[in-house]
C-alpha cells in the first residue's frame, strides 16, 4: 500500500470523484491541494468544507505550477490525460494516477470489474445484487455514480468490490487488478476523448492489464472487439453468447441460459429467457455476463436465478414510464451513443417515434439506417447533434427539428398511435442541455407523466 502521509497530492477536477479523493487523501495525512477549471463560484458549495480540512483549492483553471509542486497526482475520469498541464509534468516523471487506480491501492478484498461501451450500469447492479443475494459481502460502486474511493472504508478482506469502470478511469490505471473482469462489448463511443476506436480499445483493455492466470476475464463472444481481446489475456478466459455455444462460459439454448464451467463439465440450465424482467435482446447479454461474473465470484446457480428473476431496471436504460392513450413512453436516457440507441430501436417491433440528439460525440448516425427504416416512423432532434443526424440521416425517415426535449416529447406523443412506442434513445451525451444523462431523463418523465391528461395520441 502506498504512504500517503506529508505526501503533496493534486487532485484535479472537483467533481464526485475528486472531492471523495481529496478528503479521503487528507484523511490519510496527504498535503491536499485540488485544481479545477471552473471558477470559485460555481465550486462554492464544496470550497467550504475542504478548506476546513485544510485542503487547498485552485480554482477557475489548472496552473502549472500548482502540477509541478507535487508528488503524486491524482486525476478525475473527466480530466483527458492530454490536458496539457497533466502532459507536461507527466514528461519530468511526476507520477499521476486516476481516482479507480488510487482507490484500488487500499480497496480490501476482491474486485469484480464490469466495462464495455453499454450495459455496464445494469450488468453491475445485476451482480452487485445477486451476489448479495448469495449472502457475500459486496460493494457496488465506480462509474455508475459512487467513487471507488468511496467503497474503501466499508471493504473487509471478504468483500467483493462490484465496479463499474469506463474508459476514462481505465486509461490511468497501472496496477489495478481485478480478480473477476468482464468486457461487455467494444462499440465506438467517446471518440471525442480517445482520438480513435483502437485507442479506446486500448484504454478499454487496461481492465485486464494486470490479470495473472488466477484471474477471470469474461468476453462476449458475439462481439468482435471483446472476443478478441482473449488473444492478449493472461487470465481464464470465459465468453457468452446469444448465438452459439461457448467452450466454458453462458449462452442460450432451448429457451434458457446455460452454463458450463469447463469445456469438459456439464451444462447447467441456470435461467429461462422467460425468467429474464428486463426488455431487449441487448439485456439477454447483460444477463450472460452476469452469470458468467456471479457465478466465478462463487454465487450458487439458485440464487443467480432469483436475482436475475426479482431484477428490476435500472433508471434511465429502457425504463418503462407510462402508457398515455395507449402509446408507451420509454427512457433510454443512457443511450449516449450510436450503439446503445441501435440496441434501444432492436428492442421494439415497429412503431417507434424516436428522440434523439444532445451533444455529438464524434461517431457517425449513418449505421443506424437499416433498423430505422425497418421500425421507427419518425427522429424528433433536440439539441446540438441535430443538424449532423439530420444530415447523415437525411431520407431515412421523416425528421423534424424540434431543438428542446420539450418540444419533442410533445411533437412525438401528438403523432403517436396507440400501439406505438415514443422512446427517448438520444445517441449522443447530453451536456449541451442537461447536467447530466439523468437530469435529462428525469425531465423527459416529467414531461411524460405531467402531460398524462393531453388529447395527444391519436386515436385510430
Ligand atoms: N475538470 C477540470 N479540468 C478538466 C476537465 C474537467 O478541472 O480538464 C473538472 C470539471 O470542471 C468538474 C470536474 O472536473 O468540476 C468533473 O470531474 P469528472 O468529469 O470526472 O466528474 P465526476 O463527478 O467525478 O464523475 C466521474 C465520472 N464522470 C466522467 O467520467 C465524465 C462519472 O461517470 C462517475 O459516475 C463518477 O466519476 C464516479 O465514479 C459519468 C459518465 O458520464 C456518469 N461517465 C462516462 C460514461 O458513462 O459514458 C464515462
Amino acid at each position: 500500500m502506498m504512504e500517503l502521509k506529508g505526501k503533496k497530492v493534486l487532485v484535479v477536477g472537483l467533481g464526485k470523484s475528486g472531492l471523495a479523493a481529496a478528503l479521503f487523501l487528507r484523511h490519510h495525512g496527504a498535503l491536499v491541494t485540488v485544481s479545477d477549471v471552473r471558477s470559485a463560484e460555481a465550486l462554492a458549495k464544496d470550497i467550504p468544507a475542504l478548506l476546513e480540512e485544510g485542503i487547498m483549492v485552485e480554482a477557475g483553471g489548472h496552473g502549472l505550477l500548482t502540477f509541478r509542486r507535487q508528488d503524486l497526482i491524482v486525476v478525475s475520469p473527466g480530466v483527458p490525460m492530454n490536458t496539457p498541464e497533466l502532459a507536461q509534468v507527466k514528461s519530468f516523471g511526476l507520477p499521476v494516477i486516476g481516482e479507480l487506480e488510487l482507490a484500488a491501492r487500499f480497496l480490501k478484498g476482491k474486485m469484480l470489474a464490469i466495462t464495455g461501451s453499454n450495459g455496464k450500469t445494469t450488468t453491475t447492479v445485476l451482480v452487485g445484487e445477486i451476489l448479495k443475494k448469495a449472502g457475500l459481502p459486496t460493494l457496488v460502486g465506480g462509474n455508475i455514480g459512487v467513487p471507488v474511493v468511496g467503497l474503501i472504508e466499508a471493504s473487509t478482506d471478504e468483500t467483493w468490490s462490484v465496479l463499474e469502470v469506463s474508459s476514462f478511469q481505465l486509461e490511468s490505471t497501472e496496477q489495478f487488478h481485478p480478480a473477476i473482469a468482464v468486457i461487455l462489448n467494444i462499440t465506438p463511443d467517446h471518440l471525442d476523448r480517445h482520438g480513435s476506436f483502437e485507442n479506446y480499445i486500448v484504454a478499454k483493455e487496461r481492465i485486464f492489464a494486470a490479470q495473472d492466470a488466477h484471474d477471470c476475464l469474461v468476453l462476449n463472444a458475439d462481439n468482435p472487439a471483446s472476443a478478441s481481446a482473449a488473444a492478449r489475456a493472461a487470465a481464464k478466459v470465459y465468453l457468452f453468447s446469444t448465438e452459439h455455444p461457448v467452450p466454458q462460459g453462458a449462452w442460450v439454448e432451448d429457451g434458457f441460459v446455460v452454463y458450463r464451467p469447463a469445456p469438459d463439465a456439464a451444462i447447467e440450465k441456470i435461467v429461462p429467457l422467460s425468467g429474464i424482467p428486463l426488455k431487449g435482446e441487448h439485456n439477454v447479454q447483460n444477463v450472460l455476463a452476469a452469470v458468467c461474473a456471479a457465478l466465478l465470484a462463487g454465487a450458487p446457480a439458485a440464487k443467480v436465478r432469483q436475482g436475475i428473476e426479482s431484477f428490476h431496471a435500472v433508471e434511465h436504460r429502457l425504463e418503462f414510464v407510462a402508457t398515455i392513450n395507449g402509446v408507451e413512453f420509454y427512457d433510454d436516457s443512457k443511450a449516449t451513443n450510436v450503439d446503445a440507441t441501435e440496441k434501444a430501436i432492436a428492442a421494439f417491433k415497429s412503431g417507434i417515434h424516436l428522440i434523439m440528439g444532445g451533444k455529438d460525440k464524434g461517431a457517425p448516425y449513418t449505421g443506424l439506417a437499416p433498423l430505422l427504416k425497418e421500425r421507427v416512423r419518425s427522429i424528433y432532434t433536440i439539441g446540438a447533434a441535430a443538424a449532423k443526424i439530420a444530415s447523415q440521416l437525411h431520407g431515412v425517415v421523416p425528421i423534424q427539428s424540434c431543438e428542446t426535449l420539450e418540444k419533442a416529447v410533445v411533437a412525438a406523443a401528438e403523432a403517436a398511435r396507440p400501439g406505438e412506442v415514443v422512446l427517448l434513445a438520444p445517441a449522443c451525451s447530453s451536456y449541451d442541455q442537461f447536467e447530466s444523462y439523468e437530469h435529462r431523463g428525469r425531465v423527459f418523465k416529467e414531461l411524460v407523466t405531467e402531460h398524462r391528461g393531453w388529447k395527444t395520441c391519436q386515436k385510430e
